[in-house]
């Protein structure tokens, strides 16, 4: 049983309106933040905390990352929306920043991921009809079971969760799923020659953090070359430095053909996602036919090549193999009987909570944040654990100890 926590006056107050006055689509741990500041977090009462949420991976560079927020500030007061109705002198920088950065020829600039998302598939579509010659209308794309690429009607459309799912129909056509992982499913789905594209997480966030088997992505790349079908890679939340490497499909030198970046893009300054390709599918959409009132804004711009900068120059994604080579193994360590599978790839990691009851993971969190450090269940029975991928070995070590410490409110 959960002990009693105690709340502060203040944080309640905060929570009473919100559960007033605020739609009750989240269930939030009972903590109100006001700071932010690299890997901490302070509530109103001025306790401090580890993020291990990291804004759901929003937050790779830390919380107001000086150099992103001298970005921001600096383009803040001097131009921050044009709309696309005029060109600015920044969204041609930005382009071709990111096309090198990451090597495409192309950029499709919009703001959420799930705006990101909306936009790869109907690059993809557009490609089936007018590049591969798919009959009207009967365009499909191939998605993941388990999957969770945003929460739009079409993007729900093909979710397996039924809390993401029901009641939202009439759902959209066009999408097969297929299992995760499960290169046989890929290639007999691949024989329909109206498969447009396959899209896939290349480790699967929401799911738990499920990393496919070695050679899964590769394989899978290669039957799409095969089938002449577009790999869509959703990075918007294993990508920029998050698992190790700049993006989840360098583990594997796969170079999807369309890449979906969001999240720490921005580096959690604002919403900032963006789509790459090269031109045989990018310029398959004409003037006129795509867009976004804020899409390729120049702050958003601006913020986004600062989060870039100091995803490389700080050398994040190598933090991100040692510190999270560390956490796994202080994890494994604790040996709790409460723990059945630790995993992860990176600084994306989860455990899987061997439990008496469904809370557990729940009233686990509890205590992790009473003990100083936040961190939100999955799915039941999982707790990802995603500290921003500036931490620190003696960050990591106490953050063990903390987790250790919570772990025996299970006993
Ligand atoms: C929520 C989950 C994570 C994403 C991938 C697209 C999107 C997301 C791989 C859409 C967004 C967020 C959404 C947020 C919680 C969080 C989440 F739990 F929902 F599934 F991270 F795992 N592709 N994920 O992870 O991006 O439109 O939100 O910017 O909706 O509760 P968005």
């Amino acid at each position: 049983m959960v002990p009693n926590f105690t709340i502060s006056e203040k944080t309640q107050h905060f929570l009473g309106l919100e559960e007033q006055y605020g739609a009750h689509n989240y269930h939030p741990l009972p903590v109100v933040l006001t700071r932010g500041e690299g890997v901490f977090l302070w509530d109103v009462d001025g306790k401090r905390y580890y993020d291990f949420l990291s804004g759901y991976s929003a937050v790779n560079q830390g919380h107001c990352h000086p150099k992103i927020l001298a970005a921001l500030i600096e383009q803040a007061q001097q131009l921050t929306l044009t709309s696309r109705a005029f060109y600015s002198d920044v969204l041609g920088e930005y382009s071709a920043y990111i096309t090198r950065y990451f090597g495409f020829d192309k950029v499709l600039p919009v703001n959420t991921g799930v705006e990101a998302v909306e936009t790869a598939l109907k690059l993809c579509r557009r490609w089936g009809y007018v590049v591969k010659g798919i009959p009207e209308n009967k365009a499909k794309i191939i998605v993941c079971a388990n999957n969770f690429h945003g929460r739009t009607l079409n993007v729900v459309s093909f979710s397996t969760d039924p809390v993401a799912k029901k009641d939202f129909g009439p759902y959209m056509p066009g999408y097969e799923v297929i299992p995760f992982n499960n290169l046989a499913a890929l290639e007999n789905a691949l024989q329909d020659p109206n498969v447009a594209g396959f899209m896939v997480e290349p480790i699967q966030g929401e799911a738990g953090v499920v990393v496919p088997d070695e050679g899964y992505l590769s394989k899978a790349r290669q039957y799409c070359i095969d089938a002449r079908v577009l790999f869509i890679a959703d990075e918007i939340q294993t990508g920029l430095a998050r698992t190790g490497k700049l993006l989840a499909c360098d583990h594997e030198n796969v170079r999807p053909d369309i890449l979906i970046l969001g999240k720490a893009l921005s580096g959690g300054m604002l919403p900032v996602s963006a789509v790459l390709a090269d031109d045989e599918i990018m310029l398959t959409i004409k003037p006129g036919e795509h867009g976004s009132t804020y899409g390729g804004n120049p702050l958003a711009c601006k913020v986004a090549m600062a989060s870039l900068e100091v995803l490389r120059n700080e050398q994040m994604a190598e933090n991100a193999v040692k510190m999270g080579a560390l956490l796994r193994k202080g994890l494994e360590d604790i040996g709790s009987p409460h723990i059945s599978i630790v995993r992860g790839k990176g600084l994306l990691n989860a455990i899987v909570i061997r439990h008496a009851h469904e809370d557990a993971a729940w009233e686990l969190c509890l205590a992790l944040k009473e003990n100083g450090l936040l961190a939100k269940p999955t799915h039941g029975d999982k707790i990802r654990f995603a500290p921003p991928l500036v931490i620190n070995a003696a960050q990591i070590e106490e953050c063990v100890a903390i987790i250790k410490k919570s772990l025996t409110t299970l006993d």
